[in-house]
């Protein structure tokens, strides 16, 4: 082997988890060369369960694999992480003193206490250039609560809007007729919340402009697709009886290899970043923005047009963004 990165994992006994681990320890993630030490962070009442992930990841044989943690000390769990993947959350629907959580304003207040004193241990003892992924809802604002905690500018947080990504454009390959791997520059603006907005107008589709491949067709984009995309994780549950656990899992995965690799020329990846004004979005909100990465750094790619449509939805979710943040401004470091 001949280097080594430590990935730290919460809520790693959960069904994303489940769908996650054995492809991170594989060697297909970082490489087959580099040597995967991973650091399980769960509950305490969930260590048993995450102990038989962690044999079954052992009964793997992955070549790949290094060292596995098993812990409900978020200390031990994010020391000297490269990688801090966080998808431990309370669900919608769960009952806390009694009551069933339902709100989204609720769901914010349990989430975001979870998130003050994991981004704290985070930026103490997570590496200072560690990258941070919020996978567990609400993912945005879970993040800023995170990263205000923190405090480690070298950090890099964000939250996942590549499962958005990759369902917006599966619709627009089908659509287009076209492959999934030619649509490219594909951006998810916002929220990671059904005011999520998959941008066609930036979008390359077999190379020709996102909104002239599916046919300059308007009604079909705002009557069809959106809602299609921005629905498609409440789709799945109905289907599936559980929330969407592999695809979830993937698109983590996809961030960190977007992350790691240098994104080819004129692409672009969707993650939700700390804002700093650019696009007319207020400063300080964990928003969706196009990405560009040189496999070292990741920058806010600044050259989208903003169609007037666009304008429209991107405000939307911001505006929900900014109602997120002020629910929880008391939680934010
Ligand atoms: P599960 O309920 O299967 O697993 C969550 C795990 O987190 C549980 O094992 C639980 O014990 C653990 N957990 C709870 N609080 C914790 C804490 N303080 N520290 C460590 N672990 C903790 O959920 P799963 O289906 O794996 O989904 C995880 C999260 O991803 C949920 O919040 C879900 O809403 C969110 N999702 C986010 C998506 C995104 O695109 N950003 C899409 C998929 C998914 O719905």
């Amino acid at each position: 082997m001949n280097s080594s990165i430590t990935v730290a994992v919460t809520g790693a006994a959960g069904q994303i988890g489940y769908a996650l681990l054995p492809r991170l320890a594989s060697g297909e993630i970082f490489g087959p060369d580099v040597r995967v030490n991973l650091k399980l962070i769960e509950i305490e009442p969930v260590l048993p369960k995450l102990e038989g992930t962690a044999m079954e990841l052992t009964d793997c044989a992955f070549g790949a694999l290094g060292d596995i943690t098993c812990t409900a000390d978020i200390e031990t769990g994010f020391g000297d992480a490269d990688w801090v993947l966080l998808l431990g959350s309370m669900p919608r629907g769960i009952v806390v003193d009694g009551r069933k959580i339902e709100e989204r304003s609720d769901l914010l207040r349990i989430n975001g206490g979870i998130f003050t004193d994991q981004g704290r241990a985070i930026g103490r003892f997570a590496r200072p250039d560690a990258r941070v992924l919020v996978v567990g809802n609400p993912a945005n604002t879970n993040a800023l609560i995170g990263r205000s905690h923190a405090r480690q500018e070298g950090q890099l947080w964000m939250a996942m809007t590549a499962l958005d990504a990759n369902r917006a454009a599966a619709q627009l390959a089908r659509r287009s007729g076209s492959e999934v791997r030619s649509v490219r520059r594909l951006c998810i603006w916002g929220n990671h919340s059904p005011t999520m907005y998959p941008d066609v107008f930036n979008a390359q589709i077999g190379g020709q402009p996102g909104f002239e491949a599916i046919g300059s067709d308007q009604a079909w984009l705002e009557s069809d697709f959106l809602p299609v995309v921005q629905q498609r994780g409440k789709a799945i549950i109905e289907a599936r009886g559980a929330s969407s656990a592999m695809s979830a899992a993937s698109s983590a995965l996809d961030t960190v290899m977007q992350v790691a690799r240098p994104t080819e020329a004129g692409d672009c990846f969707s993650a939700a970043v700390f804002s700093d004004g650019r696009y007319d979005i207020p400063e300080g909100l964990m928003c969706g923005l196009p990405l560009f990465s040189d496999g070292g750094s990741v920058r806010v790619i600044d050259d989208f047009e903003i169609s007037d449509l666009s304008r429209r939805y991107i405000d939307a979710s911001v505006a929900e963004l900014i109602e997120e943040r002020d629910a929880v401004r008391d939680l934010i470091g």
